[in-house]
């Protein structure tokens, strides 16, 4: 039995990390059995110091995209319909969202200060007091340099939302009027995609970055759809 190692529901997700959520999403939409261990103490057991990470009879695998591809060989490939143009379209599209609107997201609830006070409150509030004191600030300096060293961190605010903007206005484009973004049936794509949408368009954060996903009615469909299909 698969077992999936996350933080655990925060922010009104399932889990607040997109790459949680689409692994998570990924083996429901392929009908595979497995468990959720949740809790942000994961992280030290962690072997790449980053969540998700599974273990599947004694095997563990890191990383999202490692898992997909252990995921495709050893259980269900949700790809196994798409044309090989296709399954290459789709990887690179979710290279796009892991390695370019995640960081918007981590932008969004990091370094937005309204939405930071919340984040900082649903992330750490439960720690004792002076733990509480000072451990926000450290991890929201280290992410600072990250974003900066991914390159996002380096835009203005307006640069930020406008590159945001752009990824939904294409996500929408490219869904249209389909049930998923390569058709009738979802693929590991769609299992990406909704990570990161439910991470803006299913929080309970409100904010400029989560309003503007809420605005493109298609994303929100989308959204609905795979939570009564595979959520209930
Ligand atoms: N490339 C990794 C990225 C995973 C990742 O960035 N996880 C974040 C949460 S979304 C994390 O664990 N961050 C904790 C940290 O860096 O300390 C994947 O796709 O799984």
């Amino acid at each position: 039995m698969i077992i999936l190692h996350g933080f655990g529901e925060n922010l009104g997700v399932k889990d607040p990390s997109p790459m949680v959520l689409k692994v998570d999403a990924y083996l429901r939409m392929a009908g595979i059995n497995f468990t959720n261990n949740n809790h942000p103490s994961n992280l030290q057991k962690a072997p790449k110091g980053k969540l998700p990470f599974i273990v599947d009879d004694g095997k563990t695998v890191a990383d999202s995209q490692f898992i997909f591809e252990y995921l495709k060989t050893n259980h269900v490939n949700l790809d196994e319909n798409l044309s090989k143009e296709e399954s290459a379209q789709a990887y690179l599209l979710t290279k796009s969202l892991d390695e370019n609107l995640y960081f918007c997201l981590v932008y969004s609830r990091w370094m937005c200060e309204d939405t930071w006070q919340i984040v900082k409150k649903a992330f750490f509030g439960k720690l004792p007091p002076i733990v509480r004191s000072i451990v926000p600030t450290i991890v929201r300096k280290k992410l600072k340099r990250n974003l900066e060293g991914q390159g996002i961190g380096k835009h203005s605010h307006n640069e930020i939302v406008h590159i945001t903007q752009q990824s939904f206005s294409a996500l929408s484009n490219l869904l249209g009027e389909k049930d998923y973004f390569f058709g009738q049936q979802p693929c590991s794509f769609d299992a990406a995609a909704y990570g990161m949408l439910a991470s803006f368009i299913e929080t309970t954060v409100d904010d400029e970055f989560t309003q503007m996903a809420r605005n493109y009615p298609n994303l929100v469909q989308y959204c609905k759809r795979i939570k009564t299909h595979f959520y209930s």
